[in-house]
């Protein structure tokens, strides 16, 4: 259990400095890095005991503007898991964020990883926790479907698809 923690805790801190550098916009080359390994996988990646349900992606209403995708993730495993990581394949600058509402109008910041004791669920959804995802490939259109990858702060890895839906859809 120690060891375990020992190690993931340097792969979670590098997954949130790439998170925060690949935010800032500052550095593209850590993001073309970060997609030089493969985000593709044969076979769907599947994390005992965790579940993903409702995912969905909706598109910008204007070209250039980032999609938001939403799902609900749920541990039904015996430990604490912690949201390393997300990737939607396809697009290089994806990131997890929270709006907030904030004296009549909404913030948005970058999410800490989110930490999932046994048998609990968080949901992301339109108004709180959304992925981000900048760069939008002409070729999602609506009704059809995005891979989404999670990772874990173990390594771990979910895959789930997102449906893809027209812009204003909830
Ligand atoms: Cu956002």
């Amino acid at each position: 259990m120690n060891r375990f923690f020992r190690i993931s805790a340097p792969v979670l801190a590098g997954a949130l400095a790439a998170t925060l550098t690949a935010c800032s916009g500052k550095s593209p080359e850590t993001a073309q890095t970060a997609t030089a390994e493969p985000t593709t996988v044969a076979a769907p990646e599947t994390k005992p005991g965790l579940s993903l349900s409702n995912g969905r992606l909706v598109l910008p209403a204007v070209s250039g503007n980032p999609a938001a995708a939403y799902f609900t993730l749920t541990n039904n495993s015996p430990k604490p898991v912690t949201v390393a990581a997300v990737d939607v394949a396809g697009s290089m600058m994806v990131m997890l964020h929270e709006t907030k509402a904030e004296g009549g109008h909404s913030t948005m910041a970058d999410l800490a990883p989110p930490v999932l004791k046994p048998g609990e669920s968080v949901a992301f959804a339109p108004g709180g926790k959304h992925v981000m995802i900048h760069d939008v490939p002409a070729e999602w259109k609506p009704g059809g479907t995005a891979e989404l990858t999670l990772t874990f702060a173990d390594g771990d890895k979910l895959s789930a698809p997102l449906a893809i839906q027209a812009p204003g859809s909830q």
